[in-house]
């Protein structure tokens, strides 16, 4: 078994350093340059705790998990343990003081023992890692998981750590969203509350791997290599710019044949699994069928901006919903990246945006620690609302009692003639025929952002002014007259989509876009497209994702498919615009067009131009449903 660690070359950096933007793309290897985050150097971690216990705890068949405990030195009661297992590293600069407890600063005040633990086969643990480890056979008595390691874990803690209260509470974001999932499972009695933050639940329809059966080509090929290659085997990587790098890569099924060789599981896992099935239900992070109800109180947190895993925490959410009689299940969604509600450390600014508000901060101070010293102290009271959003396009926090709430209106935003969007429909006399169309091209097919397409801006790829794919000839576009008077959004936002393709097989994009008026005061947003929500439908899923099914060239075809939550303000003086088109790459693959069984095993020849049509006649009213907020 070879134990990855943290490159040495980045444990030579100054601290300071690791606030910048990566040069090089990353994964587990380099989770620190991967996720920039903001030094909280001014913190004298020695003067808060005692030095470190390093502690290797066995887990039930005698694996035994490098874990660091911090324990505080003013101490004048028993303490709760806030548990953080990871596979970045429990240490990533291998210092006496974890960089990792920065992330914990709201917390010192309160007074806590801090846990970090490495996963299996992580960097200073034994055992065998396994990516995203499916969930054990729950007949099988001695096999372990997630689950069973946080609760031997756990146990341990409890009855090893010294003045602890008996009470652990464990968070993590992203593949540690999912870790505090896991815990979630058959959870140890003294685990008294959980926060799952960017938490994948399901990489076919919604998270890291796929949108809506559409493959996120660059980040699952860069995950499938990093995380199950040893770095002396990584491919090189080609160009700077990830779209003519990805163009060159060519089919997928060259990746196997030409470039990995099958050496990396996870991508041959890919090309075995090219529709849902039960691998993705309850292997690759699938969390449904093993989230039995509420069995910890738990707050899920997200960003808008989350390039990764967005859909995870709002559909556990919505899951453990049904059994939350007790009111133990709250939802933050705010402005934020991928973590950017901890890696941040003021999060007052997005892009050219000025949040007003310093979010993550706030997130971190007002709603973070107050909730676990609640369930972990007895202390203060429950932030005031069981779902928190900040509201993009007026800036404000808003509190509600459900998600999505109650008492909104749904409103149609129809797709006219002559490149207009409007709330009324398509007057009935609008032929049957009647349509927009463009010939979409795998061969040329549209950035996702504006190019060169690299790391340093994946984070807020989705708040980028849309400017960019003007005057391309396959990207649609209708526009509103400038709105008289401003309205809130708030809850989903459904795409509802008439369309046909020349082809065998599609991939609809459709992107809801508030245009700022050309004399903004701030000459940075004059004129921007903000893309307040936009996703990725793949046609051949449209009847099921289990069994993919050929589209009927030129028939027309209804898609409605989710553009996801969102809480924005369309103020007065701007336009709402749509844009409809076929490819978003490198985010996602390129669809072949034509009708194959396997996307991952085509070939050159299957790909071809199709020429798509969108239709907005009174029988087919291509339309995208939003729920105004009448507050
Ligand atoms: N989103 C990342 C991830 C989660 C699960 C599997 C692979 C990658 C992460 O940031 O941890």
């Amino acid at each position: 078994m070879t134990r990855p660690r943290f490159p040495s070359f980045l444990l030579a950096l100054p601290a300071a350093l690791l606030a910048l933007p990566s040069p090089a793309p990353a994964y587990a290897q380099e989770l620190m340059t991967r996720y920039p985050y903001e030094d909280r150097a001014d913190l004298d971690l020695a003067a808060i705790f005692e030095p470190k216990w390093d502690v290797m705890i066995p887990m039930r068949d005698g694996v035994r998990l490098h874990t660091e405990i911090y324990i505080p030195r003013d101490r004048t009661e028993p303490l709760p343990i806030m548990l953080e297992r990871t596979p970045y590293y429990a240490n990533p600069q291998d210092q006496e003081y974890s960089i990792r407890l920065d992330w914990y600063e709201e917390f010192f005040d309160e007074g806590y023992i801090f846990v970090l633990q490495d996963l299996r086969g992580r960097y200073e643990s034994e055992g065998e890692f396994v990516t995203l480890r499916p969930n054990r056979d729950p007949d099988d008595a001695d096999a372990i998981d997630e689950s069973t390691d946080f609760y031997d874990t756990i146990e341990w803690l409890v009855n090893n750590v010294p003045a602890n209260n008996g009470r652990v509470g464990t968070w993590g974001i992203s593949y540690g969203g999912f870790l505090a999932t896991r815990a979630m499972v058959d959870p140890h009695p003294a685990l008294a509350a959980v926060s799952p933050q960017a938490t994948c639940a399901d990489m076919f329809v919604g998270d890291d791997f796929h949108h809506n059966g559409a493959f996120r080509l660059h980040y699952a090929y860069e995950a499938a290599v990093r995380f199950e290659m040893p770095p002396e085997e990584w491919p090189p990587e080609g160009d700077w710019d990830k779209y003519s790098r990805y163009l060159k890569m060519g089919p997928l099924s060259r990746v196997n044949r030409e470039i990995l060789h099958g050496r990396s599981r996870m991508w041959n896992d890919f090309v075995a699994h090219p529709n849902m099935d039960e691998y993705w239900e309850t292997e690759m992070c699938g969390v449904f069928p093993f989230l039995q109800g509420m069995t910890v109180p738990a707050l899920h947190v997200t960003g808008w901006y989350d390039a990764e895993d967005f859909y995870g925490p709002i559909e556990v959410y919505r899951q453990l919903e049904a059994d939350d009689a007790d009111n133990e299940n709250f939802l933050v969604l705010g402005p934020w990246r991928h973590g950017g509600w901890t890696f941040d450390e003021v999060g007052r600014r997005v892009l050219d945006f000025d949040l007003v508000h310093e979010t993550a901060r706030h997130f971190r101070y007002e709603i973070h620690a107050p909730w676990f010293a609640y369930w972990l102290k007895d202390k203060g009271s429950l932030p005031a609302a069981e779902a928190i959003t900040f509201r993009t396009g007026s800036n404000e926090w808003k509190h509600y009692e459900s998600w999505p709430p109650e008492g909104m209106e749904p409103r149609n935003l129809h797709l006219r003639a002559d490149g207009i969007v409007s709330f009324d429909p398509p007057p009935a006399t609008a032929a049957e025929t009647a349509y927009d169309e463009y010939v979409s091209d795998p061969d040329n097919p549209v950035p996702f952002q504006h190019r060169p397409i690299h790391y340093d801006r994946w984070h807020l790829w989705q708040a980028e002014d849309q400017r960019f794919v003007d005057g391309r000839p396959d990207v649609l576009t209708w526009e509103s007259e400038p709105l008289a008077d401003g309205f809130s959004i708030t809850g989903d936002i459904m795409a509802n989509l008439f369309a046909s393709t020349s082809g065998g097989g599609a991939d609809w994009i459709v992107k809801l876009i508030d245009v700022y008026p050309e004399d903004h005061p701030d000459p940075a947003l004059r004129g921007y497209q903000y893309m307040v929500a936009g996703e990725v439908f793949r046609a051949r899923f449209r009847n099921s994702f289990r069994i993919p099914e050929p589209v009927v060239p030129n028939e027309i075809t209804e898609y409605s498919f989710s553009l996801h939550h969102r809480d924005h303000h369309f103020q007065a003086g701007h336009r709402i615009m749509v844009h409809v088109q076929s490819t978003w790459f490198p985010v996602i693959d390129r669809n072949p067009q034509s009708w194959v069984p396997n996307i991952f095993e085509a070939v050159e020849s299957d790909f071809r131009k199709a020429t798509q049509r969108v239709y907005r006649s009174a029988a087919h009213p291509t339309h995208i449903t939003v729920m105004v907020n009448p507050g």
